[in-house]
């Protein structure tokens, strides 16, 4: 008893053969050689910088491989409820530092390619950023996956392997945003490993019929059929052998190429389907916050929970259980609306091909399921047209049609000729034409439903799904603060501080990384001298590294005396870059009738901008082109460019910002209350010893809740005063002039031609003068008086240092760790399957 049985052949022969972890330099020097001779096909002689990180890239794998195959070889043997987290995006950026470091390899791998001939700093920056996706949503994901690792929990993650990410942002001298593709797979991915025995056939159009076997069961016939091919990337724990799996997948067509078209001599026919099975995975939607009507959209989403939930289900049925217990096994997290239709395609597998009965299969759903909400704007609220999904879908749309029509009934017993009722709860938005509402379908889908912080989840709790809270009870509808890795967001992007922090807490850098609250030990050494000195000069290089890399990538020269303050994120109304440029304006005009007495005592700031709009956003567009204008007056005027410079830094990603983060002393965050659900970069800057300008919003609110209200700037309306402003603006609006006349001057230069001669601004200065849905009126002053007071903090430099020192020590709560445990925990119920 005990000892297992070797599966095949000769035991001793395949251990000999069994490849272990590299460990030493030599190690290293050998398996890097090795690639650049037998992957590569290259020498000492033409190997380039690129060629470099390639072998070094493939080496790293080998060894990720490694612990990839024993976690998943544990899984096996242990089998434990294993959790998966769907999401169209995952916005990972760049690997190889990252994988060093959670393979503890980083100083080794600098030696042995130093004794190569190449520097580290070289290599890592060939790689190209994996960018499937547009912000938030995306990051959060990749932390989540980080954090899943790191803390050894049996969690996969599932997506889709688009060709061309998000797009490249190009800025015309215009101040044009123009986009171009991001062919991000051109020079090969070494992260990945292309499973071509994992395949799965995906039906779309065709018709639902009943079975001819007397059953009188549903079947989805006809139609096209696309193969779903799996490609897996490791995705390694800091600390820890574990090594998840995030599957992505790519779309081929079933039949490849006709044949028999090409023979009859219609080259274009022979190639026809394989495009059109092709374009399903060819590109990320480059939306933010915007649904977009469009069938391919819609055919992404089967496409890729279909093949999922297929993946998903062979691997339980391996275990031959009944299918009841699927959710003892099973817990699958779907991350926004995006992959809702899991929800009836899981009914249909189970129904349909499994013959169980309607009961039966809603309570597996309903125990498998959990569904996260990340936004309450209306305009994000995803929608599909019943008439697009009836034909795409058919069999599926029935089944939604049959959950709404067992919900509704449940809804009329408990209120009865509640009409109004039943019409706001329903699955089917009626109008021209109707609509399937997904976040309902979603939240009676699923076992429990959160959002992404407090004030957001009581917003959703409270608007978008009261009629379900009242409904079903408040015990489904909670609360997970989004986090954020520390791996990342500290210490591979802030190295130098990171390493003054493990020398401080004087605990190994494993220890705190992975229990950010042990950060609180910093507090008491915001009152030493030496200490602050310390932490200031590395802000300060981190300046000179952003100066640095500004100087190469744009041939422009930033000055590092002064304030950085900071704004990175997607271009939307919402998120009111506008207020910022405004303010921008504002502080220029200011500047512009100061004496030079006055000039002496201002504070030199320096103003970054950076982010990306939805190619088809003009408003957004407009805010880009508006920003880069004024840049090019401030910093060309010699009367204001010691004291203030503007730089909108074009084609944001992830590596930009982990080169802005560290160097900023005050970032902003300024949304109107209630509409950023959480926000994730200010935990990033909050991290690394940014203070935060911003509204009482998302996070923010429970950032100064942690790091204390002293230490943050906040401004503008409360949540609750938005409705009220709103209906105002239409009912009884004050002219601009009278009710903020600052800021009826800064929109009446503009529109002077201050920043170019022509009225193209008019449609953004108008959504202010005339509606002003984001409220900019109603906020400018009380933001210009935040500003104000950034300004006076910042004159006293220490007491500027002890807050940014204490506001690093107080982020603790913000580790994405902390956040995945949460879900773990208190959804999924799994638990870390470490292994020796
Ligand atoms: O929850 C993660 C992020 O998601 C968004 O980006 C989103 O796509 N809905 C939100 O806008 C962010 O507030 C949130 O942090």
């Amino acid at each position: 008893a005990g000892k297992e049985q070797w599966p095949r052949g000769e035991e001793e022969v395949w251990r000999a053969g069994i490849r272990g972890l590299d460990k030493t330099v030599d190690d290293i020097t050998k398996s890097v050689v090795n690639h650049v001779q037998t992957s590569l096909a290259r020498q000492a002689y033409n190997i380039d910088d690129l060629g470099a990180y390639q072998a070094a890239a493939l080496s790293v794998r080998d060894n990720l491989l490694v612990n990839w195959n024993e976690t998943q070889l544990n899984y096996t043997k242990k089998n434990p409820k294993r959790a998966y987290y769907l999401s169209l995006e995952f916005l990972m950026g760049r690997t190889l530092d990252n994988a060093l470091l959670n393979l503890g390899l980083k100083d080794e791998y600098k030696d042995g390619v130093q004794k190569l001939g190449f520097s580290i700093e070289d290599i890592l920056d060939k790689e190209r950023d994996a960018a499937l996706g547009n912000g938030g949503l995306g990051r959060l994901a990749a932390c989540y996956l980080d954090s899943g690792s790191s803390t050894e929990l049996p969690l996969w993650g599932y997506g889709l392997r688009y060709k061309y990410g998000i797009f490249q942002q190009l800025i015309s001298p215009e101040g044009n945003q123009l986009e171009a593709p991001d062919p991000w797979l051109d020079n090969q991915n070494p992260w990945e490993l292309p499973r071509l025995d994992v395949t799965y056939e995906i039906r779309f159009y065709g018709r639902s019929e009943r079975s001819h076997d007397g059953s009188g069961r549903a079947v989805w016939a006809g139609g096209q059929e696309v193969v779903a091919v799996a490609y897996d990337v490791m995705i390694p724990g800091y600390g820890t052998k574990t090594t998840n799996n995030l599957r992505l997948w790519e779309s081929r067509s079933k039949r490849g190429f006709d044949l028999n078209s090409f023979n009859a001599g219609n080259y274009e026919g022979a190639v026809e389907s394989s495009n059109s099975a092709d374009a399903i995975t060819s590109v990320l939607y480059p939306n933010d916050h915007t649904s977009f009507g469009k069938e391919l959209r819609l055919k992404q989403q089967y496409f890729w929970t279909a093949a999922s939930l297929a993946d998903i289900m062979r691997r339980f049925k391996n275990q031959n259980k009944p299918l009841a217990q699927f959710p003892d096994f099973v817990a699958i997290q779907l991350n926004d609306t995006h992959p809702t239709l899991a929800i009836p395609e899981l009914m249909r597998i189970l129904i349909d091909e499994e013959d169980l009965t309607w009961d039966q299969a809603w309570t597996i759903v309903t125990n498998t399921f959990f569904y996260t909400n990340h936004t309450v704007l209306p305009e994000a609220l995803e929608k599909w047209p019943v008439p697009l999904l009836e034909h795409v879908l058919p069999r599926h749309l029935q089944i939604i049609y049959d959950i709404n029509l067992f919900f509704l009934q449940a809804v009329e017993k408990k209120y009865p000729g509640d009409r109004e009722r039943l019409a706001r709860m329903s699955l089917i938005e009626e109008g021209q034409p109707k609509q399937v509402r997904m976040a309902h379908l979603a939240a009676i889908g699923s076992r429990k439903v959160n959002g992404v912080a407090e004030l957001h989840s009581d917003l959703v709790r409270t608007t978008i799904l009261k009629d379900f809270v009242e409904f079903e009870g408040l015990s489904k509808y909670s609360n997970v603060t989004n986090g954020i890795t520390p791996r990342r967001w500290l210490d591979q992007c802030n190295p130098e501080l990171s390493a003054l922090i493990t020398k401080t807490l004087a605990v190994d850098k494993n220890v705190w990384l992975k229990d950010l609250k042990l950060l609180k030990g910093l507090i008491p050494h915001a009152e030493d001298a030496d200490f602050r000195k310390a932490w200031a000069a590395i802000k300060q290089r981190n300046k000179e590294r952003l100066a640095a890399h500004v100087q190469s990538t744009l041939g422009l020269t930033v000055r590092t005396d002064a304030m950085f303050d900071v704004q990175i994120k997607r271009i939307h109304e919402y998120k009111r870059q506008t207020l910022n440029i405004l303010g921008v304006i504002h502080r220029y005009l200011t500047l512009k009738v100061m004496t030079p007495e006055e000039k002496a005592k201002v504070n030199p700031r320096v103003v970054f901008f950076a982010g990306k709009a939805a190619p088809a956003y003009y408003i957004a567009k407009l805010t880009i082109r508006l920003i880069v204008n004024v840049a090019k007056v401030i910093n060309g005027d010699p009367d204001t460019k010691d004291y203030l410079q503007l730089y909108f830094l074009p084609d944001y990603s992830v590596s930009l910002a982990e080169v802005l983060i560290p160097a900023s002393d005050i970032s902003q965050h300024i949304s109107t209350a209630g509409t950023e659900a959480s926000g994730t970069s200010n935990m990033k800057f909050c991290l690394n010893g940014g203070l935060l300008l911003g509204t009482v919003d998302g996070a923010n609110i429970e950032i100064a809740e942690e790091v204390g209200e002293s230490n943050v700037f906040f401004f503008g309306h409360l949540t609750p005063a938005v409705e009220d402003l709103r209906y105002q603006h239409l009912y009884h609006p004050v002219p601009i002039e009278e009710k903020c006349p600052a800021l009826a001057n800064v929109l009446n230069q503009i529109s002077s031609g201050l920043f170019g001669n022509d009225d193209i601004y008019e449609p953004l200065l108008n959504t202010i003068r005339q509606n002003d849905y984001y409220l900019l009126s109603d906020d400018f002053d009380s933001y210009i008086a935040a500003l104000a007071m950034v300004d006076e903090a910042y004159q006293d430099k220490e007491e500027w240092i002890k807050k940014s020192i204490n506001t690093t020590a107080n982020m603790g709560k913000f580790s994405s760790d902390r956040a995945i445990l949460e879900y773990a925990e208190s959804f999924w119920n799994i638990e870390p399957t470490p292994f020796k």
